[in-house]
Formats: structure tokens, C-alpha cells, sequence
């Protein structure tokens, strides 16, 4: 979707700064595909851009950098990106985030929470290894020491409404920027009746709209009915149940059994997920396609509906090196 610029954003004013926008000329350079290609990814949705006041599409740096590092596009020399962002020499650390992050949750510090979550974002780094890198390993570290007595459970509380309030914010940069294509498909889902987890199926929702499917997340505590309902009713071409907590285990195995046959029945997909279910449920639904977690979630919706072709090595048809 393209933005005027000028447009500055009261969320995230303190993340993206106009020296880091690249020209389509620029961002052709770097991924190695001609400026014509990256005028119809910005106008497709594929890419993220700013339009100025003469009309020129800008691409941010952070947004190149998150595309490529989704992408997988792993031959796309980022140095330049990153000198851009000022984050050259100080690549993503997974362990040191989750350091400093967990420690963030444990003092109940939302700032910090916030400043972590969106700088991470604001860096390239996409949702779904958010998710699975920083959210996950820490938080699941302040459950055992939850389950230890070594931290109050209002704590989690407090640090988990921190997680959402960031994790929304994002929501609305995704919604504002990223412009689902005609044919994009539909993604469904919550979580099961009595499991009032809201993280994992924000995140799941998180990684539907960063490739540009349209969403309706049903949130937590859905009946099975309700789910049953809104599948007959929007006809999604996936539906996913994320589960943190499952209350009643057996109830929870007929229902997606029969759920199941229901949604494949209409040519869509069920997808489930999240550390309440265990294995032999999972191996008792028994699912075409399993994963467990949001990056392998990410490459699977990413083969149902692929967005932007990786760039062709070397330099396209007519294009000189000067460019
Ligand atoms: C925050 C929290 C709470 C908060 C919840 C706030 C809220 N509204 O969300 C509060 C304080 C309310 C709470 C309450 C309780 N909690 Co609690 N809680 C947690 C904690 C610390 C974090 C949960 C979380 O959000 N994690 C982050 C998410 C993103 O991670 P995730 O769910 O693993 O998701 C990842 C994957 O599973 C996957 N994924 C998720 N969904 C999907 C979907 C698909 C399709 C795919 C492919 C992948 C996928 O990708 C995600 C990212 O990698 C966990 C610890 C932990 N290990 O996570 C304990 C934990 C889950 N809680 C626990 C317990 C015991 C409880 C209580 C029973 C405590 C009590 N005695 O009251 C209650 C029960 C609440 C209930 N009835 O549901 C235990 C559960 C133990 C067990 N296995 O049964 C845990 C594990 C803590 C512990 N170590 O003991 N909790």
C-alpha cells in the first residue's frame, strides 16, 4: 500500500525516520531485479512504500529488510539495508532479545516491552520469528519461573497486556500498509472454549496479514459451534484453532475430528496449533499438514498463496551495471 509522505505516524514516529526511505532505483539496485519489477510489487502490495509529493514511490529500509529475510531471499546482499537502519555489525541475536526481553517482562516494564517488540519489527524482522524468537522462549521462561514461585502472577498479567498492546500496534501498521490483493484468501480462527490465551492467536493472526491474506481472528474461548458458524457463513480457505490451554481434552479431539471433515468437506483446511495440544491429539486428528510454529505456518500459507517471486540472480535483460 502506498502512504503519503508526510504521513507520519504517532505510533511509530520514534522507529522509521525519512533518511532510511529507498528510491524504487535504489531498492532495484540492491535486489538485483529492474525498477519497472519493484513499481509493480509497490503497486501490487508486494512491497511496502511512501509516495512523495512529485508522485515517487519510497520504500523503507526496515520494510526491504523484513520482506527479505521472509522471503528467504538469502543471495540479497543486506549491507546496505542495514547501514541504512544504522543496525550493520549488530545482527539480529535471538538470545540477547530474549534476554533483555525477559527481563523487560519480569519487571512488569512496558516501555521496554514496547521499545523491544517494535524495534524488532522496525529492524526487518518479520512476525512470525517475533513470535517464535523473542515472545515464545521468553515467556516461556517466565512460566517456569511462574511455576517456581520465583515471579507473581501479576506479573504475567501485566507483562502479557504489554505483549498485546505492541503486538496491536503492529497489527495496525500491517492493516495500513499492506493492501490484500483481489484473490486474496480468507484465514479463520481462535482458540477453543475455555482457553483465554490471547497471544498465540494475535500472532497467528499477525502472520496471515504479513502475506497479505485477509483475516478474521475470532480471538479466544470460541465454541466450536461458533467456529462451525462463521466457516459456513465466510467460506475461508483456512481455518486455524490455536490452543495455549486445553480444558477438556476428549471434547476437544471429537470436535476437530468432526470439524475437520466439515471444513475439508467445503475444500478448505484446518490448521491447529499452540503448546496446549498435545502430540497424540495432533497425531489423532491427524492433519495433512502439521507445524509447530508460526515460521512453518508462515511457509505454509506462503505455497497456498505465494506473494513476489524471489529476485533472479544477476542482473535482468538490459539492464547495465550503471543502471
Ligand atoms: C501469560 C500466561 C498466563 C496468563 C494468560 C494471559 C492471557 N490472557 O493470555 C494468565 C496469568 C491469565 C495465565 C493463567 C493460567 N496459566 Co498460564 N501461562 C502464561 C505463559 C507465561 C505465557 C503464555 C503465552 O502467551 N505464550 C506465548 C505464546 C505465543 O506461545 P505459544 O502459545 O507456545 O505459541 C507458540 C507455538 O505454540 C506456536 N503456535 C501457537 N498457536 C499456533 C497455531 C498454529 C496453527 C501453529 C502452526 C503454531 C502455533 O507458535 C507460537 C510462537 O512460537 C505460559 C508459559 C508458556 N510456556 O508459554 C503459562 C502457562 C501456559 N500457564 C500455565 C498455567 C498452569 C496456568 C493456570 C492454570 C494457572 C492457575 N493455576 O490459575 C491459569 C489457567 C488459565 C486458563 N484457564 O486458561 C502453565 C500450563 C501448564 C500445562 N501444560 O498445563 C504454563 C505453561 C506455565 C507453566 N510453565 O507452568 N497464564
Amino acid at each position: 500500500m502506498i502512504r503519503e509522505l508526510g504521513y507520519s505516524s504517532p505510533l511509530f514516529g520514534t522507529f522509521m525516520t525519512e533518511s532510511s526511505l529507498l528510491s524504487t532505483q535504489q531498492v532495484s539496485d540492491i535486489l538485483n531485479v529492474s525498477s519497472s519489477t519493484v513499481k509493480r510489487w509497490v503497486d501490487e502490495g508486494r512491497l511496502q512504500a511512501v509516495k512523495t509529493i512529485g508522485g515517487h514511490r519510497k520504500i523503507h529500509a526496515c520494510d526491504l529488510l523484513r520482506v527479505v529475510r521472509e522471503q528467504h531471499w538469502n543471495h540479497v546482499n543486506v549491507g546496505p539495508i542495514e547501514e541504512l537502519l544504522g543496525t550493520q555489525n549488530q545482527n539480529f541475536c535471538p538470545d540477547q532479545t530474549v534476554f533483555k526481553f525477559h527481563e523487560a517482562l519480569t519487571k512488569g516494564n512496558q516501555e521496554q516491552i514496547r521499545t523491544i517488540l517494535l524495534e524488532s519489527y522496525h529492524g526487518g524482522i518479520p512476525v512470525n520469528e517475533i513470535g517464535d524468537q523473542i515472545i515464545c522462549p521468553a515467556m516461556n521462561q517466565l512460566g517456569q519461573e511462574w511455576s517456581r514461585g520465583q515471579v507473581e502472577i501479576f506479573y504475567e498479567h501485566h507483562s502479557t497486556q504489554g505483549v498485546l498492546a505492541s503486538l496491536m500496534e503492529i497489527r495496525r501498521h500491517l492493516i495500513e500498509t499492506i493492501r490484500p490483493p483481489e484473490n486474496s484468501p480468507l484465514a479463520i480462527g481462535g482458540g477453543p472454549e475455555k482457553d483465554h490465551y490471547i497471544l498465540a492467536n494475535l500472532l497467528v493472526e499477525l502472520v496471515f496479514l504479513q502475506s497479505q491474506w485477509r483475516v478474521i481472528n475470532i480471538g479466544p474461548n470460541t465454541p466450536v459451534a461458533s467456529l462451525d458458524k462463521a466457516f459456513r457463513e465466510k467460506s475461508p480457505k483456512i481455518v486455524w484453532v490455536s490452543a495455549t490451554h486445553l480444558a477438556e481434552p476428549d471434547t476437544f479431539l471429537t470436535d476437530m475430528k468432526a470439524f475437520r471433515t466439515v471444513v475439508e468437506q467445503s475444500g478448505g483446511e484446518l490448521v491447529i496449533g499452540g503448546q496446549g495440544v498435545p502430540r497424540t491429539i495432533l497425531d489423532a486428528i491427524d492433519l495433512p499438514w502439521r507445524g509447530t510454529n508460526l515460521t512453518a505456518l508462515n511457509q505454509h500459507i506462503r505455497v497456498l498463496f505465494p506473494v513476489g517471486q524471489p529476485p533472479r540472480r544477476g542482473r535482468p535483460p538490459g539492464k547495465t551495471a550503471a543502471g
